[in-house]
């Protein structure tokens, strides 16, 4: 595979952005080579500065459900965009985008935006402490919320690939409230809950895990938090930022029935573009400044380009739900089919999979926690992943990630895909034998 444009860049961004990237896990550094640098992308593929063209299944880490460069939401863009690119006043689009959230998700009564998942948890915690009078958090080792300095603590995604779960400059203070449990472990958030009586504000959760690689959640575990919060005055906070209208129009909580105070969104409702939100019920959303007390703002919060994105996106699956049974559909026979090929190549391997998004853990033992995903053996995920990338197939790279279909992957690019991975497979059980 010809890289010598990407590797040329690569060298140069080294010397002027930390590690050459704007985002740990870009820098490729698990899978042990050099980023590709993306020229441009289309439907199911992107394609790299050498001409190399790629079945895509990080889609943008979950944005881009319809497809790269979609022309619904690339007409809603640029019409924006003929009006001018900010104003830092209110517009119509975000009362659309208002309406559109709180019409799709029950829970939500009133919505903030904001630029990105982390300004939304980052908020939606805020609001929690406000509302409460409390200072205590409890989040789950191996999800991760965004980078803000309180949830930084025992965190997936690129913390998990870097092996630091914990980030050098989060002080001991801020650290000190948040309070770490064992995903999928109802008892230990209930022992937490009793040592510290009468302190937490909330519990925020992925409602499926999906920065441990893909982890889904055991049968009672969201409604055993649900039931833990509303009987110690705390909030329930899901992080739907991976999940919100990934996993049908209602997200994790319409999937699961399970409702929670404070949801933050993200990824999908910006089609592509920065955005994320944070809502629940009203007379907790009065907290929030200029109504009530909890002070949060930002100039680009509800951009007219950005709404006018995820305006257009989510019309879009509203209108026709059924992309979301043939994103299930083809995530099954890829996920199924990668499931079979190293079953029949004699390889330990668990697919944990849910709606269009899974992960793929080279280790024979369930994988339910951070701890059971961390067994994982990375090494063959980078050997994996390197063969995938050279021969057309782009994945997340590092082990702990999700992979993400959209409604443009179709059997061609899953066929091709499943080809691949079995001459992978075959090439490594030869290889072993
Ligand atoms: N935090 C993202 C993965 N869970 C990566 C974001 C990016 O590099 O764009």
């Amino acid at each position: 595979m010809k890289d010598d444009a990407s590797r040329a860049l690569f060298a140069q961004s080294q010397k002027l952005i930390p590690g050459g990237v704007n985002s740990p896990v870009r820098a490729f550094r698990s899978v042990k080579r050099p980023p590709v640098f993306i020229q441009s992308a289309d439907g199911a593929y992107m394609t790299d500065v050498d001409g190399n063209r790629y079945i895509d299944y990080v889609c943008s880490w979950g944005p881009a459900i319809l497809g790269h460069n979609h022309p619904v939401v690339r007409e809603a863009v640029c019409a924006a965009a003929a009006l001018s690119l900010s104003f830092g006043a209110a517009t119509e689009a975000e009362l659309t985008m208002a309406q559109l959230m709180t019409g799709l998700v029950p829970a939500l009564e009133m919505v903030r935006m904001v630029n990105s998942g982390t300004e939304a948890t980052m908020s939606a915690l805020r609001v929690a402490r406000g509302w409460t009078g409390r200072d205590k958090i409890v989040k789950f080792a191996g999800c991760y919320h965004g980078h803000s300095d309180a949830l930084l603590v025992k965190g997936g995604s690129g913390q998990l690939s870097d092996a630091r779960p914990d980030s050098a400059g989060v002080s001991a203070a801020c650290a000190a409230d948040t309070l770490v449990a064992a995903y999928n472990d109802v008892d230990g958030v209930s022992r937490l809950f009793q040592r510290h009586k009468g302190k937490i504000a909330a519990v925020i959760v992925e409602p499926v895990a999906a920065n441990m690689g893909v982890v889904l959640p055991a049968g009672g575990f969201l409604n055993g938090l649900r039931e833990i919060c509303t009987a110690e005055g705390a909030l329930l906070v899901f992080d739907e930022v991976i999940t919100g209208f990934r996993l049908g129009l209602g997200g994790a909580q319409g999937l699961f029935g399970v409702a929670p105070d404070v949801s933050c969104f993200g990824k999908i409702i910006g089609g592509g573009l920065p955005v994320g939100a944070y809502g629940g019920r009203q007379e907790i959303m009065e907290m929030v400044s200029p109504s009530g007390p909890v002070y949060q703002a930002g100039t680009l919060s509800g951009n007219p380009v950005a709404m006018a994105a995820g305006i257009a996106q989510l019309g879009f699956l509203r209108d026709h739900p059924e992309v979301y049974s043939q994103l299930e559909q083809s995530a099954s026979a890829l996920f199924d089919g990668l499931a079979d090929i190293a079953c029949r190549n004699g390889v330990p391997f668990v697919v944990n999979k849910i709606g269009s998004i899974g992960s793929l853990f080279w280790t024979a033992e369930k994988v339910f926690d951070v701890d059971s995903a961390m067994k994982a053996d990375a090494a063959r995920y980078a050997d994996y992943f390197n063969f995938m990338l050279e021969n057309g197939v782009y994945q997340a790279p590092a082990p702990f990630e999700a992979m993400f279909l959209s409604a443009a992957h179709t059997h061609v690019e899953i066929d091709k895909t499943l080809e691949a991975a079995e001459r992978f497979f075959q090439s490594r059980s030869a290889a072993h034998s």
